[in-house]
């Protein structure tokens, strides 16, 4: 096998940090460049190569692209959500022009193969809300799922046009209990975990019937593996994979908490997030990406719920958190 080495442009966020300590496990440290615009304090980003960079800087990503000579790109960088909302020319130009750059830069300096996530935020208020298939309306209103919907379309022009291997996955809201979430509307799911094992409560910035499509992190890092490591002739969608694991609403995810942590009681508030919740699908059809390269999750919402609270629930019993 030749020598493959891998570089992650977000590699601190909450996708970057678990696929960086995968793809280290696969190709080993030293061919793994972790790429962030934030410079990390802790131990194990200094473990192996790591650069500060901001994916506005073209320059830089060239520069890095010489240096290194990657032969593979997962390009994570993104406003997610509820921040773009916040910025909504910083969310269009992070998001997109950042694309752009990774994708001519992949092209120039040969790159074999880009992974870049798009998101359930590409559907929108006249998409079907149930089981929602790969192909069905989409009307994206938040900047967030204006960017992931374009940048889809990007993905294919790319590959149809300049035969750029880039492949990926519309993630659900993601929960995992190694890095925080980063500004996402699904956030919640996250946040709640840690707030009941630290002080028993929770004010909940969704309404309690929200319904949301989630995924457990080791099944989104499962899943972009699969798909980046998947024969090219798979993957016959180049644009953007539905994936599913469970939907549940906050009151479900709650009650689930209240067995593991008895006296947790959750409130809810909702905020500006609500109306971005209100214009997404509450649960994808992913029969496509099933059947071209094998994707199964492994986790339900019990499993799921399980395996957070024997994690965290440590950490805070013994004041690491
Ligand atoms: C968000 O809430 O913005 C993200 C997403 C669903 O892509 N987690």
């Amino acid at each position: 096998m030749s020598k493959e080495t891998v570089m992650i442009i977000g590699s601190c966020g909450q996708v970057g940090t678990e696929l960086t300590e995968s793809l280290r496990t696969l190709y080993g440290t030293s061919n793994v460049v972790a790429c962030d615009i934030r410079k990390p304090e802790a131990d194990f980003w200094s473990e192996g190569p790591f650069e500060q960079m901001d994916v506005l800087d073209v320059k830089k990503i060239a520069e890095l692209l010489k240096k290194y000579k990657p032969t593979q790109i997962y390009h994570l960088a993104a406003l997610l959500s509820a921040t773009a909302e916040k910025n909504p020319k910083l969310g269009w130009s992070l998001n997109m022009d950042g694309l752009f750059y990774v994708f001519d830069a992949a092209l120039e300096f040969g790159v074999k193969r880009v992974f870049w996530p798009s998101s359930i935020a590409v559907f929108g208020p006249n998409t079907p809300k149930q089981n929602t298939p790969q192909y069905c309306v989409m009307d994206p209103n938040t900047v967030y799922g204006i960017t992931k919907q374009t940048g889809e379309r990007y993905c294919e022009y790319y590959h149809k046009r300049y035969g750029l291997d880039v492949r990926s996955i519309r993630y659900p809201g993601l929960i995992g209990y190694k890095a925080e979430a980063g500004g996402g509307t699904t956030d919640y799911a996250v946040e709640i975990f840690h707030e009941a094992l630290k002080n028993g409560k929770y004010e909940c910035f969704l309404g309690e019937n929200t319904f949301l499509p989630m995924l457990y992190m080791p099944d989104a890092v499962k899943a972009t593996l699969e798909i980046t490591h998947a024969e090219s002739n798979l993957i016959k969608n180049r644009s953007s994979y539905n994936i599913s694991g469970f939907s549940f609403t906050p009151a479900l995810l709650a009650e689930k908490i209240k067995k593991h942590v008895s006296n947790f009681e959750i409130t809810y508030k909702p905020d500006h997030r609500q109306a971005i919740a209100d214009s997404w699908p509450q649960s994808i059809d992913d029969a496509e990406a099933r059947s071209d390269w094998g994707w199964k999750n492994d986790f339900d919402l019990d499993a799921m719920v399980a395996d957070m609270i024997k994690n965290l629930a440590p950490r805070y019993k013994t004041g690491e958190m």
